[in-house]
Protein backbone atom coordinates (compact mmCIF):
# COMPACT_ATOMS: atom_id res chain seq x y z
CA UNK A 1 0.00 0.00 0.00
CA UNK A 2 1.35 3.24 -0.89
CA UNK A 3 1.18 5.26 1.89
CA UNK A 4 3.50 2.97 4.16
CA UNK A 5 6.43 4.04 2.20
CA UNK A 6 5.74 7.45 3.75
CA UNK A 7 4.99 7.03 7.33
CA UNK A 8 8.74 6.00 8.06
CA UNK A 9 10.28 9.35 6.72
CA UNK A 10 7.25 11.63 8.13
CA UNK A 11 8.55 9.84 11.53
CA UNK A 12 12.04 10.36 10.95
CA UNK A 13 11.81 14.52 10.46
CA UNK A 14 12.11 14.52 6.83
CA UNK A 15 11.25 18.14 5.41
CA UNK A 16 7.51 18.03 3.68
CA UNK A 17 9.23 18.62 0.38
CA UNK A 18 10.04 15.06 0.50
CA UNK A 19 6.13 14.18 0.15
CA UNK A 20 6.20 16.16 -2.97
CA UNK A 21 8.78 14.17 -4.97
CA UNK A 22 6.79 12.10 -7.03
CA UNK A 23 9.26 8.58 -7.14
CA UNK A 24 9.46 6.18 -4.71
CA UNK A 25 12.82 5.93 -5.21
CA UNK A 26 13.85 9.39 -4.52
CA UNK A 27 11.82 9.14 -1.67
CA UNK A 28 14.29 6.24 -0.43
CA UNK A 29 17.31 8.07 -1.12
CA UNK A 30 16.38 10.99 0.66
CA UNK A 31 15.22 8.84 3.38
CA UNK A 32 18.65 7.31 3.58
CA UNK A 33 20.70 10.98 3.43
CA UNK A 34 18.03 12.03 6.49
CA UNK A 35 19.79 9.14 8.66
CA UNK A 36 23.19 10.26 7.46
CA UNK A 37 22.36 13.95 8.32
CA UNK A 38 21.06 12.15 12.02
CA UNK A 39 24.50 10.42 12.26
CA UNK A 40 26.46 13.59 11.68
CA UNK A 41 23.91 15.24 14.06
CA UNK A 42 24.98 12.79 16.97
CA UNK A 43 28.36 13.17 15.94
CA UNK A 44 28.36 16.47 16.28
CA UNK A 45 26.98 16.98 20.03
CA UNK A 46 28.91 13.80 20.60
CA UNK A 47 30.73 15.54 24.06
CA UNK A 48 33.70 13.66 24.15
CA UNK A 49 34.62 14.93 20.42
CA UNK A 50 33.75 18.45 21.57
CA UNK A 51 36.34 18.63 24.32
CA UNK A 52 39.22 17.37 22.22
CA UNK A 53 41.64 19.71 21.14
CA UNK A 54 41.27 22.03 17.68
CA UNK A 55 44.24 20.27 16.40
CA UNK A 56 43.33 16.51 16.62
CA UNK A 57 40.55 15.17 14.17
CA UNK A 58 37.25 16.07 14.40
CA UNK A 59 33.83 16.20 12.54
CA UNK A 60 34.75 19.77 10.89
CA UNK A 61 38.32 18.74 9.69
CA UNK A 62 37.92 15.20 8.66
CA UNK A 63 37.95 13.70 5.34
CA UNK A 64 34.26 13.84 3.48
CA UNK A 65 33.73 10.55 1.80
CA UNK A 66 31.09 10.83 -0.76
CA UNK A 67 28.96 9.22 -3.55
CA UNK A 68 30.27 8.05 -6.50
CA UNK A 69 27.36 9.70 -8.36
CA UNK A 70 28.44 12.95 -7.36
CA UNK A 71 31.90 12.88 -8.04
CA UNK A 72 32.39 15.13 -11.55
CA UNK A 73 33.89 13.28 -14.66
CA UNK A 74 37.34 14.81 -13.75
CA UNK A 75 36.93 13.56 -10.06
CA UNK A 76 35.83 9.55 -11.51
CA UNK A 77 38.66 9.82 -14.41
CA UNK A 78 41.30 10.40 -11.08
CA UNK A 79 39.99 8.32 -8.36
CA UNK A 80 39.77 5.32 -11.85
CA UNK A 81 43.47 6.32 -13.04
CA UNK A 82 45.06 5.81 -9.22
CA UNK A 83 43.08 2.06 -9.64
CA UNK A 84 44.85 1.64 -12.56
CA UNK A 85 47.97 2.77 -11.80
CA UNK A 86 47.98 0.47 -8.31
CA UNK A 87 47.15 -2.54 -11.10
CA UNK A 88 50.43 -1.58 -12.91
CA UNK A 89 52.69 -1.22 -9.73
CA UNK A 90 54.58 -4.26 -8.67
CA UNK A 91 53.70 -6.27 -5.73
CA UNK A 92 55.94 -5.57 -3.04
CA UNK A 93 54.61 -8.77 -0.59
CA UNK A 94 56.96 -11.90 -0.05
CA UNK A 95 56.27 -14.23 -3.30
CA UNK A 96 56.20 -16.81 -1.09
CA UNK A 97 53.21 -15.40 0.63
CA UNK A 98 51.03 -15.22 -2.59
CA UNK A 99 53.41 -16.07 -5.47
CA UNK A 100 50.47 -15.55 -8.30
CA UNK A 101 50.50 -11.20 -6.88
CA UNK A 102 52.04 -9.54 -9.84
CA UNK A 103 50.87 -5.95 -8.67
CA UNK A 104 50.51 -3.89 -5.51
CA UNK A 105 46.52 -4.34 -6.36
CA UNK A 106 46.62 -7.92 -5.67
CA UNK A 107 48.87 -7.52 -2.80
CA UNK A 108 45.72 -6.18 -1.53
CA UNK A 109 43.25 -9.12 -2.83
CA UNK A 110 45.82 -11.21 -1.42
CA UNK A 111 45.32 -10.29 1.86
CA UNK A 112 41.82 -10.66 1.63
CA UNK A 113 41.96 -14.12 0.18
CA UNK A 114 44.46 -15.37 2.98
CA UNK A 115 42.16 -14.29 5.91
CA UNK A 116 38.81 -15.14 4.43
CA UNK A 117 38.04 -17.37 6.97
CA UNK A 118 38.88 -14.94 9.69
CA UNK A 119 37.14 -11.95 8.89
CA UNK A 120 33.93 -12.47 7.65
CA UNK A 121 31.32 -13.85 10.16
CA UNK A 122 33.52 -12.75 13.10
CA UNK A 123 33.84 -10.04 15.57
CA UNK A 124 36.56 -8.07 13.32
CA UNK A 125 34.46 -8.24 10.09
CA UNK A 126 33.52 -4.35 10.47
CA UNK A 127 36.64 -3.14 11.74
CA UNK A 128 38.94 -5.18 9.50
CA UNK A 129 36.90 -4.49 5.99
CA UNK A 130 37.09 -0.67 7.33
CA UNK A 131 40.53 -0.74 8.19
CA UNK A 132 41.07 -2.50 4.67
CA UNK A 133 39.52 0.23 3.03
CA UNK A 134 41.60 2.74 4.46
CA UNK A 135 44.14 1.58 3.87
CA UNK A 136 43.36 1.01 0.11
CA UNK A 137 42.25 4.74 -0.15
CA UNK A 138 45.70 5.44 1.75
CA UNK A 139 47.62 3.38 -0.93
CA UNK A 140 45.70 5.55 -3.67
CA UNK A 141 46.93 8.71 -2.08
CA UNK A 142 50.58 7.95 -1.11
CA UNK A 143 51.59 5.69 -3.96
CA UNK A 144 49.49 6.86 -6.81
CA UNK A 145 48.92 10.68 -6.43
CA UNK A 146 45.17 10.59 -5.49
CA UNK A 147 44.01 13.59 -4.08
CA UNK A 148 40.38 13.01 -3.42
CA UNK A 149 38.74 10.72 -0.41
CA UNK A 150 37.27 7.01 -0.88
CA UNK A 151 34.03 6.94 -2.78
CA UNK A 152 30.83 4.84 -2.00
CA UNK A 153 28.13 3.00 -3.98
CA UNK A 154 24.99 4.28 -3.04
CA UNK A 155 22.88 1.18 -3.06
CA UNK A 156 19.09 2.29 -3.52
CA UNK A 157 20.34 3.56 -6.89
CA UNK A 158 19.66 1.73 -9.94
CA UNK A 159 18.62 -1.31 -8.96
CA UNK A 160 16.23 -2.34 -11.43
CA UNK A 161 18.78 -2.27 -13.84
CA UNK A 162 22.31 -1.65 -12.61
CA UNK A 163 23.96 -0.78 -16.14
CA UNK A 164 22.12 2.58 -16.17
CA UNK A 165 24.41 3.42 -13.13
CA UNK A 166 26.99 5.52 -13.05
CA UNK A 167 29.37 2.61 -11.85
CA UNK A 168 28.56 -0.03 -14.36
CA UNK A 169 27.30 2.11 -17.29
CA UNK A 170 30.50 0.94 -18.90
CA UNK A 171 31.68 4.29 -20.14
CA UNK A 172 35.15 5.43 -19.36
CA UNK A 173 33.80 6.96 -15.79
CA UNK A 174 32.18 3.86 -14.58
CA UNK A 175 34.17 0.46 -13.00
CA UNK A 176 33.15 -0.89 -16.54
CA UNK A 177 30.08 -2.39 -17.53
CA UNK A 178 27.87 -5.54 -17.52
CA UNK A 179 30.35 -8.96 -18.67
CA UNK A 180 29.62 -9.84 -22.37
CA UNK A 181 26.60 -12.64 -22.79
CA UNK A 182 27.47 -16.16 -21.72
CA UNK A 183 24.64 -18.73 -21.22
CA UNK A 184 24.43 -20.01 -17.89
CA UNK A 185 22.07 -21.21 -14.79
CA UNK A 186 22.60 -18.55 -12.81
CA UNK A 187 24.89 -18.43 -9.36
CA UNK A 188 24.37 -19.97 -6.13
CA UNK A 189 25.24 -17.55 -3.79
CA UNK A 190 24.63 -17.29 0.35
CA UNK A 191 27.12 -19.97 1.03
CA UNK A 192 25.75 -22.22 -1.60
CA UNK A 193 22.14 -21.76 -0.15
CA UNK A 194 20.48 -18.99 -2.73
CA UNK A 195 19.64 -18.96 -5.93
CA UNK A 196 20.50 -16.01 -8.22
CA UNK A 197 19.21 -16.48 -11.95
CA UNK A 198 21.09 -15.01 -14.43
CA UNK A 199 21.34 -11.72 -15.68
CA UNK A 200 22.61 -10.63 -19.43
CA UNK A 201 26.15 -10.88 -18.53
CA UNK A 202 28.36 -13.66 -17.68
CA UNK A 203 31.52 -13.32 -19.25
CA UNK A 204 34.30 -10.37 -19.64
CA UNK A 205 32.98 -6.78 -19.09
CA UNK A 206 33.48 -5.51 -22.68
CA UNK A 207 34.17 -1.49 -22.26
CA UNK A 208 35.25 0.91 -20.02
CA UNK A 209 38.55 1.22 -17.76
CA UNK A 210 39.21 -2.40 -17.41
CA UNK A 211 38.02 -3.74 -20.33
CA UNK A 212 42.02 -5.01 -20.39
CA UNK A 213 42.48 -5.14 -16.61
CA UNK A 214 44.23 -9.00 -15.94
CA UNK A 215 43.05 -10.49 -12.67
CA UNK A 216 46.00 -12.34 -11.37
CA UNK A 217 44.76 -14.15 -8.52
CA UNK A 218 41.42 -17.06 -7.49
CA UNK A 219 38.77 -17.77 -8.13
CA UNK A 220 38.73 -19.50 -4.42
CA UNK A 221 34.60 -19.85 -4.40
CA UNK A 222 32.87 -19.02 -7.90
CA UNK A 223 29.15 -18.62 -7.54
CA UNK A 224 28.91 -18.68 -11.36
CA UNK A 225 27.48 -21.72 -12.65
CA UNK A 226 29.90 -23.30 -15.29
CA UNK A 227 33.07 -21.21 -13.08
CA UNK A 228 35.37 -22.82 -11.79
CA UNK A 229 37.81 -22.26 -9.01
CA UNK A 230 41.78 -21.78 -9.00
CA UNK A 231 43.80 -24.82 -8.91
CA UNK A 232 46.04 -22.55 -6.30
CA UNK A 233 44.29 -19.87 -4.56
CA UNK A 234 46.99 -17.69 -4.18
CA UNK A 235 48.99 -18.94 -7.48
CA UNK A 236 48.78 -17.40 -10.54
CA UNK A 237 45.93 -17.70 -12.88
CA UNK A 238 45.43 -14.49 -14.86
CA UNK A 239 41.61 -13.90 -16.18
CA UNK A 240 39.37 -11.34 -17.15
CA UNK A 241 37.09 -8.95 -14.83
CA UNK A 242 33.87 -11.12 -15.52
CA UNK A 243 30.18 -9.74 -14.12
CA UNK A 244 26.88 -10.59 -14.56
CA UNK A 245 24.90 -7.33 -13.12
CA UNK A 246 21.95 -8.85 -11.47
CA UNK A 247 18.96 -6.42 -10.70
CA UNK A 248 17.09 -9.57 -9.43
CA UNK A 249 19.68 -9.45 -6.21
CA UNK A 250 19.91 -5.40 -5.87
CA UNK A 251 15.72 -5.15 -6.19
CA UNK A 252 15.56 -8.12 -3.68
CA UNK A 253 17.85 -6.84 -0.86
CA UNK A 254 19.55 -3.93 -1.69
CA UNK A 255 16.27 -2.08 -0.08
CA UNK A 256 15.56 1.19 2.01
CA UNK A 257 14.05 -1.37 4.77
CA UNK A 258 17.22 -3.58 4.81
CA UNK A 259 19.13 -0.52 5.44
CA UNK A 260 16.69 1.10 7.92
CA UNK A 261 16.08 -2.40 9.39
CA UNK A 262 19.81 -2.37 10.52
CA UNK A 263 20.33 1.67 11.59
CA UNK A 264 17.16 2.00 13.78
CA UNK A 265 14.88 -0.85 13.05
CA UNK A 266 14.79 -4.02 15.00
CA UNK A 267 17.99 -5.23 13.53
CA UNK A 268 19.85 -2.11 15.24
CA UNK A 269 19.65 -2.83 19.33
CA UNK A 270 23.34 -4.57 19.22
CA UNK A 271 26.35 -4.86 16.83
CA UNK A 272 25.35 -8.66 17.30
CA UNK A 273 21.80 -7.95 15.45
CA UNK A 274 23.02 -5.18 13.18
CA UNK A 275 26.06 -7.09 11.56
CA UNK A 276 24.28 -10.55 11.62
CA UNK A 277 21.29 -8.76 9.56
CA UNK A 278 23.98 -6.56 7.30
CA UNK A 279 25.63 -9.99 6.68
CA UNK A 280 22.56 -12.02 5.83
CA UNK A 281 20.52 -15.05 7.18
CA UNK A 282 20.93 -17.45 4.52
CA UNK A 283 19.47 -20.16 6.11
CA UNK A 284 16.04 -18.11 5.98
CA UNK A 285 17.02 -17.38 2.11
CA UNK A 286 18.04 -13.57 3.06
CA UNK A 287 21.18 -12.50 1.46
CA UNK A 288 21.46 -9.00 3.25
CA UNK A 289 23.34 -6.03 2.32
CA UNK A 290 26.88 -7.53 2.09
CA UNK A 291 26.55 -10.54 0.25
CA UNK A 292 23.64 -8.52 -1.95
CA UNK A 293 26.19 -6.01 -2.52
CA UNK A 294 28.88 -8.65 -3.86
CA UNK A 295 26.37 -9.91 -5.95
CA UNK A 296 24.53 -6.82 -7.82
CA UNK A 297 28.37 -6.95 -10.45
CA UNK A 298 28.25 -10.98 -9.94
CA UNK A 299 30.79 -12.88 -11.82
CA UNK A 300 33.87 -12.68 -10.19
CA UNK A 301 32.66 -10.13 -7.48
CA UNK A 302 30.58 -13.00 -6.22
CA UNK A 303 33.59 -14.64 -4.45
CA UNK A 304 33.78 -14.55 -0.87
CA UNK A 305 37.64 -14.82 -0.80
CA UNK A 306 38.37 -13.02 -3.83
CA UNK A 307 35.44 -10.70 -4.48
CA UNK A 308 38.56 -7.48 -4.00
CA UNK A 309 39.78 -8.77 -7.24
CA UNK A 310 36.51 -6.38 -8.83
CA UNK A 311 37.71 -2.55 -7.52
CA UNK A 312 33.82 -1.86 -7.01
CA UNK A 313 34.40 -4.28 -3.97
CA UNK A 314 36.11 -0.83 -2.10
CA UNK A 315 33.05 1.07 -2.67
CA UNK A 316 30.62 -1.27 -1.71
CA UNK A 317 32.66 -1.71 1.17
CA UNK A 318 32.34 1.97 1.84
CA UNK A 319 28.58 1.96 2.11
CA UNK A 320 29.21 -0.97 4.13
CA UNK A 321 31.60 1.49 6.77
CA UNK A 322 28.67 4.31 5.98
CA UNK A 323 26.17 1.86 7.04
CA UNK A 324 28.59 1.24 10.05
CA UNK A 325 28.87 4.35 10.68
CA UNK A 326 25.42 5.37 11.00
CA UNK A 327 24.87 2.72 13.54
CA UNK A 328 27.38 3.82 15.75
CA UNK A 329 26.77 7.61 15.31
CA UNK A 330 22.98 6.74 16.46
CA UNK A 331 23.63 4.32 19.04
CA UNK A 332 26.91 6.37 20.65
CA UNK A 333 26.72 4.58 23.76
CA UNK A 334 27.39 1.10 21.95
CA UNK A 335 29.77 2.11 18.77
CA UNK A 336 32.79 1.15 20.87
CA UNK A 337 30.92 -2.91 21.65
CA UNK A 338 32.51 -5.75 19.77
CA UNK A 339 30.53 -9.03 18.95
CA UNK A 340 31.40 -12.52 17.65
CA UNK A 341 34.44 -14.94 17.25
CA UNK A 342 37.77 -15.29 15.76
CA UNK A 343 36.32 -17.85 13.18
CA UNK A 344 33.80 -17.81 10.46
CA UNK A 345 30.16 -18.40 12.18
CA UNK A 346 32.82 -19.67 14.77
CA UNK A 347 33.63 -22.43 13.03
CA UNK A 348 35.52 -24.19 14.43
CA UNK A 349 34.85 -22.97 17.69
CA UNK A 350 36.98 -19.76 18.73
CA UNK A 351 37.20 -17.54 22.01
CA UNK A 352 35.43 -13.82 21.57
CA UNK A 353 37.20 -11.05 19.61
CA UNK A 354 38.88 -8.30 21.85
CA UNK A 355 39.68 -4.58 21.02
CA UNK A 356 43.50 -5.83 21.61
CA UNK A 357 43.36 -8.35 18.49
CA UNK A 358 45.39 -7.25 15.69
CA UNK A 359 44.76 -6.32 12.60
CA UNK A 360 47.36 -7.14 9.84
CA UNK A 361 47.36 -6.39 6.95
CA UNK A 362 50.67 -7.55 5.55
CA UNK A 363 52.38 -4.97 3.08
CA UNK A 364 49.24 -2.91 2.87
CA UNK A 365 49.44 -0.96 6.03
CA UNK A 366 50.85 -0.97 9.76
CA UNK A 367 49.13 -3.80 12.06
CA UNK A 368 46.92 -1.92 14.47
CA UNK A 369 44.53 -2.85 17.45
CA UNK A 370 40.88 -2.98 16.64
CA UNK A 371 39.86 -0.56 19.45
CA UNK A 372 41.70 2.13 17.00
CA UNK A 373 39.57 1.23 13.89
CA UNK A 374 36.07 1.72 16.04
CA UNK A 375 36.03 5.38 15.75
CA UNK A 376 36.43 6.95 12.54
CA UNK A 377 37.16 10.31 13.90
CA UNK A 378 39.68 8.58 16.15
CA UNK A 379 42.57 10.44 14.74
CA UNK A 380 45.11 7.55 14.86
CA UNK A 381 44.51 6.54 12.35
CA UNK A 382 41.01 7.23 10.85
CA UNK A 383 39.72 11.01 10.27
CA UNK A 384 36.50 10.61 8.05
CA UNK A 385 32.95 11.17 8.14
CA UNK A 386 30.21 10.51 5.14
CA UNK A 387 28.12 12.85 3.59
C1 LIG B 1 47.90 -17.04 5.37
O1 LIG B 1 49.26 -16.70 5.24
C2 LIG B 1 50.11 -17.12 6.30
C3 LIG B 1 51.49 -16.55 6.03
O2 LIG B 1 52.01 -17.03 4.82
C4 LIG B 1 50.09 -18.63 6.38
O3 LIG B 1 50.87 -19.07 7.46
C5 LIG B 1 48.65 -19.10 6.55
O4 LIG B 1 48.60 -20.49 6.51
C6 LIG B 1 47.76 -18.54 5.46
N1 LIG B 1 46.38 -18.91 5.76
C7 LIG B 1 45.56 -19.35 4.85
C8 LIG B 1 44.18 -19.73 5.34
O5 LIG B 1 45.85 -19.43 3.67
C1 LIG C 1 19.85 -24.37 -12.20
O1 LIG C 1 20.34 -24.29 -10.86
C2 LIG C 1 19.31 -24.43 -9.89
C3 LIG C 1 19.95 -24.16 -8.52
O2 LIG C 1 21.14 -24.86 -8.36
C4 LIG C 1 18.68 -25.79 -10.01
O3 LIG C 1 17.62 -25.88 -9.08
C5 LIG C 1 18.15 -26.00 -11.42
O4 LIG C 1 17.70 -27.32 -11.56
C6 LIG C 1 19.23 -25.72 -12.46
N1 LIG C 1 18.65 -25.76 -13.80
C7 LIG C 1 19.27 -26.31 -14.83
C8 LIG C 1 18.56 -26.22 -16.15
O5 LIG C 1 20.39 -26.83 -14.73
C1 LIG D 1 14.91 -6.94 10.74
O1 LIG D 1 15.92 -7.67 11.38
C2 LIG D 1 15.44 -8.63 12.27
C3 LIG D 1 16.62 -9.17 13.05
O2 LIG D 1 17.50 -9.90 12.25
C4 LIG D 1 14.67 -9.69 11.49
O3 LIG D 1 14.18 -10.68 12.34
C5 LIG D 1 13.53 -9.03 10.75
O4 LIG D 1 12.88 -9.97 9.92
C6 LIG D 1 14.03 -7.87 9.91
N1 LIG D 1 12.89 -7.13 9.41
C7 LIG D 1 12.71 -6.89 8.13
C8 LIG D 1 11.49 -6.10 7.79
O5 LIG D 1 13.48 -7.29 7.27
CU1 LIG E 1 35.57 -9.48 2.79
Amino acid sequence: MRFSQFALPAFLGLPLAVFAKPLAARSDIETLLDLNEQAVSALQSDESIEKRKPTSCNIFNARVRRDWKHFSSTEKKQYITAVKCLQAKPSIADPTFAPGARSRYDDFVAVHINQTLSIHGTGNFLTWHRYFTWAYETALRDECGYKGNQPYWNWLDNRNDPSKSPLFDGTDTSFSGDGAFIAHNGSVNGNGMIFVPSGKGGGCVTSGPFVDYVINLGPVLPIQDGVAPAADPLGYNPHCLSRDLSSFTAMNWLTIGNILNVTVGAASGSVLLFQNELQGRFNDGFLGLHTAGHGVPGGISGDLYGSPVDPIFFLHHAMIDRTYWIWQALHLGQANTLAGTLTLFNTPPSRDTSPEDIIDLGVNAPSVKIGKILNTLGGSPLCYIYA
